[in-house]
């Protein structure tokens, strides 16, 4: 059964860690992005640790492999614990950022395919299988896949064996947790925890799928 992981895609600080706080005990990890860390500043990383729970940084790192390195030493440096980079640059661009983790004794996770409807417009052709079979290569911690396609999600399961997938898209995109949770490692979930009434509640909705079953 998968871990639950928080998208905190929220651009006011204040709110942001509160629902993280009261997310806290019902979720395995904090994920956040563009919004949260361009309108908090990645200093966010150091008050979201308190929590006490992984940390990933969804930067989906896509440059040369020297930027890929240099902005992942600074995520790293700024205390999450994990990056999601993009595997369509390339190996050496992901083998950077596989480097980076590793030297911060962090993770890496690849995006393999996209949750979204213009998801299917590249992630197509092989490709997402590809670059599945690459971050293996490359000694990713795991990939991202859509939870808004089951089907796509047990294909690429077939490249990465026993590598972690994390899959968004449940919930506000359509997708269901319960169709992807005992083929994935991971389930993220954003707007259907931090938008809802009761955001705890709602974390707390999905501890039946949760690994430890914690609550
Ligand atoms: O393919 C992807 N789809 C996706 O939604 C790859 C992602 N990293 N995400 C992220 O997951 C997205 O940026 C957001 O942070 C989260 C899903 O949020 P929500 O749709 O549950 O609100």
């Amino acid at each position: 059964m998968p871990e639950l992981i928080l998208a905190l895609d929220v651009t006011e600080k204040k709110k942001a860690l509160e629902i993280a706080h009261a997310c806290a005990p019902h979720i395995d990890a904090i994920k956040i992005g563009y919004p949260l860390a361009l309108s908090a500043g990645l200093s966010i990383a150091g008050e979201l640790k308190k929590e006490g729970l992984p940390l990933i940084a969804d930067f989906k790192v896509a440059d040369i492999p020297n930027t890929n390195t240099l902005i992942c030493d600074q995520v790293f440096l700024a205390g999450f614990s994990g990056v999601i980079c993009q595997g369509f640059c390339g190996m050496d661009s992901v083998k950077a950022c596989v480097a980076s983790a590793r030297a911060h004794k962090g993770e890496c996770y690849v995006v393999a395919e996209m949750s979204h409807p213009g998801g299917k417009e590249f992630f197509t052709g092989g490709v997402p299988e590809q670059i599945a079979a690459n971050a293996v290569i490359a000694g990713a911690d795991g990939i991202i896949a859509p939870a808004t396609r089951p089907d796509r999600v047990r294909v690429l399961r077939g490249f990465v064996g026993t590598k972690k997938i994390l899959s968004p898209g449940i919930g506000t995109q359509g997708g269901d947790a319960d169709a992807v949770a005992s083929l994935v490692d991971g389930i993220i979930v954003g707007r259907s925890i931090y938008e809802a009434k009761d955001p705890a509640a709602a974390a707390q909705s999905y501890a039946h799928l949760r690994r430890d079953k914690k609550q």
